[in-house]
């Protein structure tokens, strides 16, 4: 908790200033003014080159601060955004831990010195580390407080999550609620939309603070938001308990606050508060106000100071005189600038620990742990029917995984389960699981992609293990902030004090006679080039078993990509190999040996390569193929190998041909490999366009085998 006062005041009983005692009068402005002065010094050091960003939380300081009072460290769960200092120390973040953070030390608890102040992040006090994008945070934060519910109906899942990787710092308490902050400008983006939509669709015990200062950075709410009021916007949501405070007031802000936060300790559903504030010092260092803001408008916006304000109060209700109020400001300035001299000698960050959590530091999916060996049973699946019952195998095994999208539920509505067979996926990829395992753990989101994978991340945050569906690879775009900016970075940004494990499954590719440009594409090398995500693609059923069980036992974020058109083939079928079999990432499967030509390739184009293998065998050419199976990691040892074998190499994968997945692996062989090379490496994949509904056209666009047998005979000219 932050330090108490040593400034003596009256007894408990002392007389109440709109119904606050002067103790928790003193505690706040000691805060507000200490957040105040946090600011200041920062302003001071960036102006000094010591520091090398600033964004304050002035003007935000009493509805942050009275915030706190009803807020509980380590058991509530926060999503704060970077004007939420007072709220932070409120909690119990140090003077200190401001400033380490804001000088990049190597002990930063948010972040190691790796992202800039004011962002967050204390897994001790459950404040959740925040990255820079504006409205990320709603959707996280709702999936953080759908695992309240969760834990709050499935015992055995927190204590599954206690003992992961991580599982210290995984908590649930009966009442415990979720808080979300942001300001008026992040209220456009879509995102914060979808969450309230879910918030309120689920209940959730999920308290937003929106800390409306009327400006994203030049652009003022009028601009911002229809008819100028978010809270009025708002006002139409089923359940949502609606407040508008002046934020600058802190009394009102704590009645207003008080009454938020029972209503969501009572399970009574969201709250959204509209705070009005003041942003005295521009939007950051980086922005100058005056270029904007009217003289009067910047001196009416003084008047509404929150600090300025409250220490008037104190001296006119006789909380403090003016001596005890300069007495304290002095302790305050002093312990600041100790903290500030700490920090200023704090040690920087090594530059080789740059590597260090981007991945997870305990789990290896790519290690031997994770050889196994298959034990058949059954009659043979196709790939689909296997992804269902590997999902089901590890749920039965895991009660922390849910799964969740578009459809992926056999029946919304339950009652509807007697007399239907039920849906279960648009491919029927996840059929009969809601009806074996609970409308809990496997149900239908709302159409809404960005959210989807947020809500994921936050249940991840917590120590669940989301299996979430984005139902097709065209349809991911609208979640691309959340993969790039939030699910891949989550551990590396918090330097290891947060992660989100999630799996997303994405049906991929082309090959659909009809599917068209928005049912058919590829783009897999946009992710292999996200550090922090594994991105692996399967093409037999075998292969679906054991790497989908090693993306849901692996503790980092993989996006599980399952081909269309291999979905159901009869020629990529498997017996189940059992509850236990994994497969290591990274390592590539030999699907034929050859002497002649090497074709390293993956996906829909395995089979099309051993086709054309199997009649150019017919000519006596040897043809070895090897499926990389998972491409990030891949495994370059085997495609060395193999080049070494018979100095001929071709890549044959389906995305497009220019700045495809085929580019990176052809380089590195000609980069490393070069000697081993007894001609050009050869790229075959699809025309640098889009695939059509016409089937005709489509597979003119796509690689066929003919590609594929004249690429290998144009090689064995060199
Ligand atoms: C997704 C995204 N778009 C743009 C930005 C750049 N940016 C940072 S803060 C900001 C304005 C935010 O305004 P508001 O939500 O009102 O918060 P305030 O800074 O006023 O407290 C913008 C545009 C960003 N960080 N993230
Ligand atoms: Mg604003």
């Amino acid at each position: 908790m932050a330090s108490e006062t040593r400034v003596k005041v009256g007894k408990l009983d002392a007389p109440k200033v709109h119904g606050l005692d002067h103790e928790t009068l003193i505690r706040l402005y000691r805060t507000m003014y200490l957040s105040r002065r946090l600011d200041d010094r920062e302003i001071q050091l960036k102006r000094q080159n010591k520091i090398y960003f600033q964004i304050s939380s002035a003007g935000h300081e009493a509805i942050t601060a009275v915030m706190g009072l009803f807020l509980r460290p380590g058991v509530d769960w926060f999503y704060p955004y970077y004007r939420d200092r007072a709220l932070c120390l409120m909690l119990g973040v140090t003077p200190l831990e401001n400033l380490l953070a804001a000088v990049g030390a190597k002990d930063d608890l948010s972040s190691g010195g790796r992202q800039m102040p004011s962002h967050w992040g204390h897994a001790k006090w459950n404040i959740v580390s925040k990255s820079s994008c504006t409205g990320t945070q709603f959707v996280q934060a709702v999936g953080a407080a759908e695992a309240t519910l969760y834990y709050q109906g499935r015992p055995k899942a927190l204590a599954q999550a206690k003992k992961a990787p991580l599982g210290e710092h995984v908590s649930h308490e009966p009442d415990e609620i979720v808080y979300v902050s942001g300001g008026d400008g992040s209220t456009s983006e879509g995102e914060f939309w979808e969450s309230l939509n879910v918030a309120c669709l689920k209940r959730l015990p999920l308290l937003y603070l929106i800390e409306d200062n009327g400006y994203a950075i030049s652009v003022p709410v009028e601009v911002q938001t229809a008819g100028g009021s978010i809270s009025k916007l708002v006002r139409g949501f089923p359940g949502l308990h609606v407040a508008e405070v002046d934020g600058t007031d802190p009394f009102e802000s704590y009645s207003t606050c008080k009454e938020a936060v029972q209503y969501c300790r009572e399970r009574r559903g969201p709250v959204l508060i509209h705070a009005h504030v003041t942003r005295p010092y521009s939007h950051s260092l980086s922005d100058d106000e005056k270029l904007y803001k009217s003289v009067e408008e910047r001196e009416e916006e003084a008047r509404r100071d929150p600090l300025s304000k409250l220490a008037l109060v104190l001296v006119r209700e006789g909380v403090l005189d003016q001596k005890q109020i300069e007495s304290l400001e002095a302790e305050i300035d002093n312990e600041v600038r100790e903290a500030a001299d700490q920090a200023l000698a704090a040690e920087e960050p090594s530059v080789d620990s740059i590597q260090t959590n981007v991945y997870s530091p305990e789990v290896d999916p790519a290690s031997p742990a994770f050889e196994s060996q298959p034990h058949f049973h059954g009659a043979p699946k196709t790939m689909v029917e296997m992804v269902a019952a590997t999902l089901s195998d590890e749920m039965a095994r895991d009660e922390r995984i849910t799964i969740f999208g578009e459809d992926v539920a056999d029946a919304s509505r339950e009652d509807s389960l007697k007399h239907v067979k039920g849906k279960g996926g648009v491919f029927k990829a996840t059929a009969g699981l809601q009806r074996k395992y609970g409308g809990d753990r496997v149900f239908n989101s709302p159409l809404a992609e960005a959210s989807i994978v947020g809500r994921a991340i936050g249940m991840a945050t917590r120590g669940l293990k989301p299996v979430a569906e984005i139902q097709f690879f065209d349809y991911i775009w609208p979640a691309m902030m959340q993969i790039r900016d939030e699910l891949c970075v989550m551990r590396w940004r918090s330097n290891g004090a947060f992660k989100a494990p999630v799996v997303l499954r994405v049906p991929i590719g082309g090959y659909l006679t009809g599917g068209g440009v928005y049912h058919s594409q590829s783009g897999e090398s946009i992710f292999t080039h996200c550090p922090g995500l594994r991105v692996v693609m399967p093409s037999t059923a075998l292969d679906v078993a054991g790497l989908l069980r090693t993306a849901i036992r692996c503790d980092d974020p993989v996006l599980f990509l399952e081909h269309k058109h291999l979905y159901r083939q009869p020629y990529n079928r498997s017996e189940n190999p059992g509850p236990d079999f994994t497969i290591p990432f990274g390592k590539a499967r030999t699907v034929r040996e050859g002497t002649d030509v090497s074709i390293i390739t993956y996906g829909a184009l395995v089979h099309r390569t051993e086709v054309a293998a199997a009649q150019l065998e017919r000519e006596g050419i040897s043809v070895e193929i090897v499926d990389l199976r998972s491409i990030s990691p891949y495994d370059w040892e085997a495609i060395a190998a193999t080049v070494r074998k018979t100095h001929r190499v071709i890549v044959a994968y389906e995305d497009m041909l220019s700045w495809g997945y085929g580019a990176e692996i052809a380089a590195r062989i000609a980069d490393e490999l070069f000697e081993e090379l007894d001609a050009p490496v050869k790229r075959v994949a699809a025309m640098d366009t889009f695939c059509a509904y016409q089937p005709k056209l489509e597979d003119a666009i796509l690689p066929q085998t003919s590609h594929i047998r004249a690429a290998v005979k144009q090689l064995l000219e060199y």
